[in-house]
């Protein structure tokens, strides 16, 4: 037994350094990723309830099926049955289900519930799915920019292969943050797996997500979630959470570099201008 807890606590060491300071995705991955924060904790911890559930439902059904070829096979039931309603049953097979579904909402409510409502946050990031980058806005910080994949003969040592990006989404640790997600062209979704954080970015239309990001510098990695054109897989999102002394740092850079530079977003940079024309 001792032994046994162990090669747990090894396992849990193991699997906490290997993604201490990034959340990705990795080769020949099976499960989904380790999950940071409340929201993704609930996420994951629906998702192994649901796997149970339709575990055992289909393996009931599958009982029910082979009981039944077995049972009611022509050679030892010559003279089939030829019921046609039975009430008891009826009223079963109606019943049950629905209290499974009642069981499977309460949970699903309370997390759509987690993020959906509005709560308190520490700062506003605007996010905008173009073909094909993203655009970030810190409306409070009056800074935008794109973000680009790193194409794959620019990849430096240590970054990583579809995945980094010239210009990170930079945020403090331990924030709540709400974003609002849009879009420039066609539909495109703004995905983090380890952060459950998962919201179509539509023209026109702006979607909101509350989340915390956990405390610790971290990077969490994500993509384009919906098909958007042939560039589609070379739009990764790359989400930088670093410590308040940092993110101040990079926040006085950002103002300086981001200043003048006219953002592909035309929309996203003259937002003021164009409520004003529309008024
Ligand atoms: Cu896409």
């Amino acid at each position: 037994m001792s032994n046994l807890k162990f090669y747990i606590s090894l396992l849990t060491i193991n699997l906490l350094s290997n993604n201490a300071f990034a959340s990705e995705p990795k080769p020949w991955q099976m499960d989904l990723q380790p999950p940071s924060g409340i929201i993704a904790e609930t996420a994951t911890d629906l998702h192994n309830f649901l796997l149970v559930v339709i575990t055992l439902i289909s393996l009931f059904v599958l009982a029910l099926l082979v009981y039944v070829c077995w049972r009611y096979k022509e050679n030892s039931n010559k003279v089939p049955s030829k019921t046609s309603h039975n009430t008891i049953i009826e009223v079963l097979w109606t019943v049950i289900p629905v209290l499974i579904l009642v069981v499977i909402a309460v949970p699903s409510f309370k997390l759509l519930y987690l993020q959906e409502t509005d709560k308190k946050y520490d700062m506003v990031v605007k996010v905008t799915g173009a073909q094909w980058y993203w655009n970030y806005e810190y409306p409070d910080e009056k800074i935008n920019f794109d973000s680009y994949m790193i194409e794959e003969d620019k990849i430096k040592d240590g970054q990583k292969r579809l995945l980094d990006v010239d210009n990170p989404l930079v945020v403090p640790e331990g924030t709540k943050i709400k974003f609002l997600i849009t879009g420039n062209d066609v539909m495109h979704s703004f995905f983090i797996p380890s952060l459950a954080v998962q919201v179509y970015s539509i023209a026109g239309r702006i979607n909101e997500v509350w989340t915390e990001i956990p405390k610790g510098p971290k990077t969490y990695y994500g993509q384009c979630n919906q098909i958007c054109g042939v560039n589609h897989a070379y739009m990764p999102i790359v989400l930088k959470s670093v410590s308040k002394e940092d993110y101040k740092k990079w926040l006085a850079d950002a103002k300086l570099k981001f200043a003048n530079v006219d953002s592909n977003i035309k929309v996203v940079m003259n937002n003021e201008k164009v409520i004003k024309e529309i008024n």
